[in-house]
């Protein structure tokens, strides 16, 4: 079994009942891993469709820097609009603090330019890191996302906080620390966009995509999403599709939609889940 579905069922089998923010109610394990080879294939769940489209623009969206949903509506991307204020803010979410972390003495930091400089520079390094978790912009939870954003804070803490890279033989391998992952709707999702990210990395620093891994801390399936998730299990995965990346652009910061193509990605059919916001 190929290990999102085999977290599905780890989930389905010892998920503990526990409330949440939502009102939903998860079942959630804490603490779990999973890891994918990137050689072996691009890892896009084959089980359901995903909307790749969406994945990748919120990716390079991240990368620009930007925290206004604008860029996400001009591009039919929906995914961020619940948290967003009036006028499209969502506060200093992921862009923000990887491209701009503001330091106590007005410096701005900016995490990716900094990840790409060592990688090439000094790739045995162990210290290849971006930290989404700042903990002076995290919300004030008394207040709705919207309004924590008008407030110039986060609208929602990161999920996918911690990033470590890693340089052997030639490879880039990435590890991702997910500290809530809502395993049917956004755990496909993000293991996508960490691959993206990952093969971005290598053809920037002249490597090979090596693996991904992914840690995750609440690890839940919503109380609403187990038909579907049972649905999941009863397919068979088929073949994954390759990614091209059709051209070296200058920087990691000049990477277009247009230049990444998906070769191969035949899902079985889309299911529906209800989102928990
Ligand atoms: N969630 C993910 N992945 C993401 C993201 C959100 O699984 O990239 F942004 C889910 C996890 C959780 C909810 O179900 O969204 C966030 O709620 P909380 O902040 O209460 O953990």
């Amino acid at each position: 079994m190929i290990p999102y579905l085999q977290l599905l069922q780890d989930v389905l089998d010892n998920g503990q009942f526990k409330g949440d923010r939502t009102g939903t109610g998860t079942y959630s394990v804490f603490g779990r891993q999973v890891r994918y080879d990137l050689q072996a294939g691009f890892p896009l769940l084959t089980t359901k469709k995903l909307h790749v489209r969406s994945i990748l623009h919120e990716l390079l969206w991240f990368l620009s820097g930007d925290t206004n949903i604008r860029y996400l509506k001009e591009n039919g991307v929906s995914i961020w609009d619940e948290w967003a204020t009036q006028e499209g803010e969502l506060g200093p979410v992921y862009g923000a603090q990887w491209r701009q972390w503001k330091g106590e003495d007005g410096k701005t930091y900016d995490q990716v330019a900094t990840l790409v400089e060592g990688l090439k520079k000094n790739p045995s390094s162990r210290r290849h890191i971006i930290n989404g978790w700042n903990v002076a912009c995290l919300p004030d939870e008394t207040k709705k996302p919207w309004e924590n954003a008008a407030a110039g804070l986060m609208a929602l803490p990161p999920c996918h906080v911690l990033y470590q890279f890693y340089v052997c033989n030639g490879k880039l391998s990435a590890s991702l620390y997910i500290r809530s992952n809502d395993l049917f709707l956004g755990n496909p999702y993000n293991t996508a966009s960490l691959a993206f990210l990952t093969h971005m990395l290598a053809q920037q620093c002249d490597l090979e995509a090596g693996e991904i891994v992914i840690s995750i801390g609440d690890c839940h399936l919503y109380a609403n999403h187990l038909e579907q998730a049972k649905l999941q299990l009863e397919r068979t995965p088929t073949a994954l599709p390759k990614l091209n990346i059709l051209r070296k652009p200058d920087s990691i910061f000049d990477y277009r939609f247009e230049d990444f193509e998906v070769v191969g990605y035949e899902p079985q059919g889309h299911i529906s889940a209800p989102i928990a916001i």
